[in-house]
């Protein structure tokens, strides 16, 4: 017996380091928090019931993951604890009766807080001013991503002046990403060919540990801070003193957090949010409950990991069972083979009937134990994408199959490749019938050269018909043939022909988009149609002219210059330019004497609407962007300046007032 129980042991926690690298070093993980937490839990028990198993070493000591190599280390002042969870009212009442037996006769009030599923941060102030921003790491030592912090945009960078410029300030808190905002990074990412963030508190991590902070500007982060560490010249005698010293501060504080006189309030308050989660615009995993009086919290100290005197209350799981019927692979415009589960019957989901889930790759499918016939729990992961997290191996009938990636392209019969470091499988053929629709569907899609009419149906007809073999041959189509198509009139032919005809003058960062090349999304297509006169000079372009530009690594070069050394994608530009397509820009490339400066604007100008700043300066060659950075030239700040001014002050960026902004565009024009 004692032998299995060793094992078991062992076996947990060669499990758990895995899952631990996977969710931090990685910051991909291939199981869900509650998967985790469970054994995590069952490795616990076995050390308490067993003590000779515990070892030093073992994942029930820590608190957090290895911090990455590359950012230098912070020790943190004083220890960032996690927090203890409760799954039930009846375990709230079991931390409020073992609070209540040391505070003997006094009475115990709680703040009630929001459980952001984020990424907690430390932020130390001295004498007012943002010096240093760290993760929580394992609690002791956090990574340093203080440039990486200064650009999430509502983190001041120096504290108002209403906190009174305490000479030390340690504050805690949150980093999140929006759900909307993770819809979108993930839209994006899904076209340019990368992979997908699992949830959005991940894609918060991905997004703050990155070694170039450019790329964290780009995501939308935000936060709401609840804590402090160390303090010098602050002394809040509660903790709802002390969130009102942050919101005075000019910290983001969670609207919803509340007072509760005690613990069936505070637990009536947990409960009323397990229906309202889905309103929030950010994602919850639960509610935290601290003990006002920093008194009280003093008294009660706290166990190795956490403290006494908080706990989380966490939501059960939105949750569902059901058979995964089937696993089909559908081929994206990438190549990329993606696996996803149908279930029969779908499942109810906080609302919403689920009949489909990702399922990523292979990897996470077999890491599950998940197979096809399986009986399997559906979850809403990071509380919004359906998931399907484990299956019911108890329920097998032996029925059931493992599933493999198809070795040949279920579209086109092309043998399948992964490449070396990708966990993704492709199909190589860049006429595969499956990726050509996904082509020509994002070819005339809103954000490339915005076809009307262009759907997934028309496309669908036109490949079968054999009218269409490449984006090209679109330019060809005869009213004639059109018309002859079933539920398409001679209107609609004349529609289609008329919305193809205005694609031909989009401008042509559109129609690089519009081309699908790896990791050239609409941002990095407008950034190179700003470098290069048209298209033609751009495929004349090295490896090292392309990365020279900021905003085009070497992942970016490479793609195009692969795509534009195949003849085929050659030959098809050819076509569309012989068909009378937009190659080249007027706009955007001109070079002035603002060439190479970048400017932000912020706050209303007397003389000039937004959008006549911008072309005043890009007339001028110059660039506007929508972040302060130390890249920045100079901040144009009108009437109302918002957060960006005080951050081109902390960065010492040059700022023009509106009468300075006007000078400039009048001297550069002499110049010019
Ligand atoms: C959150 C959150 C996390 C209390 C002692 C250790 C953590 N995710 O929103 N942690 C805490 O509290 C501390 N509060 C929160 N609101």
């Amino acid at each position: 017996m004692a032998e299995d129980v060793t094992a078991r042991a062992a076996q947990l926690r060669r499990q758990l380091e895995y899952h631990n690298w996977r969710y931090y070093v990685l910051d991909d993980p291939v199981i869900t928090d509650s998967q985790y937490d469970r054994l995590l839990r069952e490795l616990m028990r076995l050390e308490e019931e067993h003590p000779e198993l515990k070892t030093p070493d073992s994942p029930t000591q820590r608190v957090g993951g290895a911090p990455r190599p590359e950012f230098g280390t912070v020790v943190h002042r004083v220890p960032l604890f996690s927090l203890a969870n409760a799954y039930n009212e009846e375990e709230l009442r079991d931390f409020d009766r073992r609070i209540r037996d040391l505070a003997g006769d006094a009475k115990v009030e709680y703040v009630v807080e929001l459980k952001i599923d984020g990424l907690a941060v430390s932020l130390t102030y001295e004498n007012g001013v943002f010096v240093q921003g760290a993760t929580r790491g394992d609690g002791v030592t956090g990574e340093d991503i203080t440039a990486n912090l200064r650009t999430v945009r509502s983190l001041p960078l120096r504290l108002h002046p209403e906190a009174g410029a305490p000479p030390l300030v340690e504050v805690r808190g949150e980093v999140f990403m929006p759900k909307q905002a993770f819809l979108e990074l993930n839209a994006r990412r899904e076209e340019e060919g990368e992979p997908l963030f699992a949830n959005p508190r991940n894609a918060a991590a991905g997004s703050l540990r990155q070694l170039d902070p450019k790329v964290t500007a780009a995501r939308s982060l935000d936060t709401f801070l609840y804590g402090l560490g160390a303090a010098e010249g602050l002394e809040p005698a509660t903790h709802w003193e002390l969130l009102e010293f942050l919101r005075r501060a000019g910290f983001k504080v969670n609207p919803h957090i509340r007072m509760a006189a005690n613990i069936e309030e505070a637990i009536a308050y947990c409960l009323s949010w397990r229906e309202r989660r889905a309103e929030l615009p950010y994602p919850i995993d639960g509610l935290v409950l601290k003990v006002n009086s920093l008194e009280l919290q003093r008294a009660l100290g706290t166990t190795a990991k956490s403290p006494r005197w908080a706990i989380a209350y966490k939501f059960p799981a939105e949750q569902g069972e059901t058979r995964l019927k089937e696993i089909i692979v559908s081929v994206g415009r990438t190549g990329v083979l993606t696996p996803t589960a149908v279930f029969d019957p779908p499942v109810h989901l906080a609302g919403t009937t689920v009949s489909r889930a990702a399922l990523h790759n292979e990897e996470i499918i077999h890491a599950r134990d998940i197979r096809v016939g399986d009986i399997v729990l559906v979850e809403k992961a990071g509380d919004i994408i359906p998931e399907v997290v484990a299956s019911r191996p108890e329920r097998r009938t032996g029925k059931e199959t493992v599933f493999h990636m198809p070795q040949k392209c279920p579209a086109c019969g092309a043998e399948v490749v992964r490449l070396p470091g990708e966990v993704a499988h492709r199909c190589p053929n860049v006429s595969c019938p499956a990726r050509l629709r996904e082509s020509l569907l994002h070819f005339g899609s809103r954000a490339a050269l915005d076809i009307d009419g262009l759907g997934p149906a028309l496309i669908n007809l036109l490949l079968e018909r054999g009218l269409i073999k490449d984006v090209a041959d679109l330019y060809h189509l005869q009213a004639e043939e059109l018309a002859e198509l079933p539920r398409f009139g001679a209107k609609s032919a004349a529609n289609l022909l008329a919305a193809l005809a205005a694609s031909k003058t989009r401008s042509w960062d559109r129609l690089l988009y519009a081309l699908g090349i790896r990791y050239v999304g609409a941002t990095v297509a407008k950034t190179l149609a700003a470098h290069f006169p048209d298209l033609r000079s751009l495929m004349a372009a090295g490896r090292e002219e392309l990365t020279a530009i900021p905003g085009v690594g070497e992942k970016v070069a490479a793609s195009l210059v692969d795509f534009f050394a195949e003849p085929r994608n050659r030959e098809t530009i050819e076509r569309l330019a012989a068909a009378g397509l937009n190659m080249s820009g007027r706009r955007r490339e001109r070079a002035g004497p603002l060439s190479g400066k970048t400017f932000v604007l912020t706050g209303t100008l007397a003389g000039f609407t937004r959008s006549e700043a911008q072309a005043a300066i890009e007339e001028r060659g110059g660039r506007v962007t929508g972040s302060v950075s130390r890249a920045t030239d100079y901040v144009v700040a009108g009437e109302k300046p918002g957060s960006k001014l005080d951050k081109a002050r902390a960065l010492g960026v040059p700022v023009l007032s509106e009468e300075e902004f006007k000078k400039l565009l009048e001297e550069r024009l002499v110049q010019a």
